[in-house]
């Protein structure tokens, strides 16, 4: 049995181990038929038709012709990985579920993570909801908590859903445009329905464009239920916390790394856990007793609602850490297969439409995706607890079932598989009523969770937030359309309808439609999110011939002490002469990569160096459009006077005195020996994000 890369074993890798190929042997048919030439068809002749006889080329070309599965109707495009989850202590008082009350299981999860518009090959970054989905290997059975990074949804009811996602698909007379939601038919939809509004707030701000999958929040989205051993429910509300905090990217800069590195959020991924910066989330739960239920005026039961954590506190109960990539995208990311009907005991639903029709949809979903019931055979998708029971046949089955029985009861069979002990009970929860197709009343209240969202944001969250809606609804053909969102807007807020009015060439409503209630919840801000990391972060070091290597090297050594990555970048690949003369190797040529696949820049000192830079476009290039992009910026000695070359007058930052080191608008500038309080500066900067107060309206990259 091998190892992970990463040295830990599970029962999860363990059982995988089954299943692993390494090509080391002869060339072969599917048959095992050794061939040895697999370039040349079986022909009458050198330059005759090719003959049917030719098994070998009929098979190959069989075999690829079959090679692709229908992508996902959503979440096409993910990334996943394994890793484990450990609780902290027991939730025994709430829940019966193993894996919640034994802090000593290590339980084995895979996480998918996914954009949901866009086809399988789209780009990372694009403006979207994020999936993320995790499925627990526990010894009681599968389970699957497949969650967003927004807490709420777009519609109440899952009859609506086929309606929403045709919506904001490409349209389908041209197919345009892909995978983004900026076009006339989603804001058809959102205009003229209400519920979509609230949702709609989260991916007009931030949220929708994360800077990685490491510093994302995730959420159940519905209420659940936990069941105690007694059979006593508890309503739930889950969370994931990112140990990184909750950052992101900004829209310009995502709408360029969709060109520069359409795969930034997966390479992100999968470098950080290939360097062993493993992915940490915290899972925290909102626990609201069954007595409470109406207490918090929304109902628990309408996915386009929150319970402010003011009011319901997130109880951190235990933590998931992501160590291992795939050995194979398609076997793993692709053919992972979540199902929220996935519960183990301790674990049920509740009445909300939106999980009940999902938990039709999952199963229904994949019987297409992979071709038949048995998809749960599939490696990434076995239990590690046993599987016994009567199911036969199907495509694919893989199981050889022995004996004559496959029905219950039986006895020629001894009885198996028995009824088992200690089963899965579902909660009795007491129902009446008569069938109706209605909506509740307390599910009508659509705007005040909008005006809740819109005023816990930070004046600079509440800025991207309306460039967002000015760009989405500038990017609409139909005027009517953007007057219709504009006038939703003013229920939400008067000032916010106005503002964004102004962009789209809409008449600013005069009047308010409703007063803003004046409540925030300050949790919904990113604001106020973990800024004490610099972890796996990525600074670009410019350099060329000249470079004070000293430099290089305290700016590489203070960023590795963080855990963060400083990558040396020149105007050519290869050797650089250092002022000293010792040899600098370049991790890249400065055209290949962009400042937007970087968190931060440095310029380290040597006066050829920054002499070179300064009169290098793409140097300059890279310097203003991170400054653009409200990234850190750091300089040594002579590389301060790269700044100055780069013309800008919101880049003439204070100069240093000689000695000293100087802190202005996210600049770090430093001259003399001693960079100790300049690294530091750097990684503090770092450690905050992007520098948010910084103007740079006036920068024109
Ligand atoms: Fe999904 N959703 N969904 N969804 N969803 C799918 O299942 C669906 C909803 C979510 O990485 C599909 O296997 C319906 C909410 C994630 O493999 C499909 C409704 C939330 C993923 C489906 C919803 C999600 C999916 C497509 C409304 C957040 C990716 C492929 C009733 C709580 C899982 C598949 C992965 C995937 C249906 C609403 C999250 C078609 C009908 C709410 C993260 O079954």
């Amino acid at each position: 049995m091998s190892e992970s890369p990463q040295g830990r074993t599970d029962d999860k890798d363990r059982q995988l181990d089954d299943d692993r190929v390494d090509s080391k042997g002869a060339l072969t048919t599917d048959t095992g038929v050794r061939v040895d030439d697999t370039d040349n068809s079986l022909s009458a002749g050198e330059r005759g038709p090719t003959l049917l006889e030719d098994f070998q080329f009929r098979e190959k070309l069989t075999h690829f012709d079959h090679e692709r599965i229908p992508e996902r109707v959503v979440h096409a495009r993910g990334a996943g990985a394994y890793g484990y989850f450990q609780v902290y202590e027991s939730l025994a008082d709430y829940t019966r579920a193993e894996f919640l009350c034994d802090p000593s299981l290590k339980t084995p999860v895979f996480v998918r993570f996914s954009t949901v518009a866009g086809s399988r090959g789209s780009s990372d970054t694009v403006r979207d909801v994020r999936g993320f989905a995790t499925k627990f290997y526990t010894r009681e059975g599968n389970y699957d908590l497949v969650g967003n990074n927004m807490p709420v949804f777009f519609i109440q009811d899952g009859i609506k859903f086929p309606d929403f996602v045709h919506a904001v698909k490409p349209e389908p007379h041209n197919e345009i445009p892909q995978a983004q939601s900026a076009h006339d038919t989603l804001w058809d939809f959102v205009g003229l329905q209400p519920e979509t509004l609230h949702m709609m707030m989260w991916l007009m701000s931030d949220r929708a464009i994360p800077r990685s999958y490491r510093t994302m929040q995730g959420f159940g989205v519905h209420t659940f239920r936990l069941v105690d051993a007694e059979g006593r429910g508890t309503f739930v509300k889950f969370h994931w916390t990112p140990r990184l905090g909750t950052h992101s990217l900004v829209w310009d800069e995502t709408q360029r790394i969709a060109g520069k590195d359409p795969d930034f959020n997966r390479r992100d991924l999968w470098e950080a856990i290939e360097r062993g910066q493993y992915p940490e989330y915290e899972l925290g739960m909102q626990l609201i007793p069954e007595s409470d239920e109406h207490a918090f005026g929304v109902d628990l039961l309408d996915p386009t609602k929150i319970v402010p954590e003011e009011e319901v506190p997130v109880t951190p109960v235990g933590r998931m850490v992501l160590d291992r990539n795939p050995d194979n995208f398609f076997a793993e990311t692709e053919q992972v297969a979540f199902h929220t009907a996935n519960v183990v005991p301790g674990i049920d639903f509740t009445n909300d439409p939106l999980l009940q029709a999902r938990n039709f949809s999952y199963l229904d979903t994949q019987l297409i995706r992979l071709g038949g019931p048995n998809f749960q055979q599939l490696p990434v998708n076995r239990p590690v607890a046993p599987v016994d029971n009567d199911q036969r046949d199907g495509y694919g089955q893989h199981r050889v079932h022995r004996g004559a029985t496959s029905y219950y009861p039986n006895s020629l069979g001894g009885g198996c598989p028995a009824l088992g002990s200690d089963p899965y009970r579902h909660h009795q929860e007491r129902v009446d009523g008569a069938k109706v197709r209605e909506r509740s009343k307390s599910f009508q209240d659509h705007y005040s969770q909008a005006t809740l969202f819109y005023n816990s944001l930070s004046d600079w969250e509440r800025g991207h937030l309306v460039e967002a809606f000015r760009f989405e609804l500038g990017k609409c053909d139909t005027h009517q359309v953007r007057e219709r969102v504009v006038e939703r807007l003013n229920h939400v807020d008067h000032g916010l309808a106005r503002d964004v009015a102004a962009g789209v060439g809409v008449d600013p409503p005069r009047h308010e439609a409703v007063p803003n209630h004046g409540r925030s919840s300050p949790a919904l801000s990113q604001a106020r999110t973990a800024m004490n990391e610099i972890t796996g972060r990525t600074v670009a070091v410019l350099a060329a011939d000249g470079v004070d290597a000293q430099d290089v090297e305290a700016l590489r050594g203070s960023m590795a002490d963080g855990g963060a990555v400083a990558e040396v970048l020149a105007p050519h690949d290869g050797t650089l002469r250092t002022a000293d003369g010792t040899p600098l190797e370049a991790d890249r040529a400065m055209g290949t990569v962009s400042s937007v696949l970087y968190d931060a820049v440095a310029l380290p000192g040597g006066a050829d160096s920054a002499a070179e830079l300064s009169s290098d476009g793409l140097a300059l290039h890279f310097v203003v459009e991170a400054f653009k992009h409200h990234k850190p910026i750091a300089a040594l000695d002579d590389g301060v006077d790269v700044l100055s070359h780069t013309a800008l007058p919101d880049l003439r930052v204070a100069v240093p005195a000689s000695g000293q080191t100087v802190v202005d608008q996210g600049v770090a500038t430093h001259r003399g020996a001693d960079h100790g309080e300049l690294t530091r500066a750097l990684a503090s900067l770092l450690a905050g994000h992007r520098v948010w107060d910084r103007e740079t309206g006036a920068v024109p990259a």
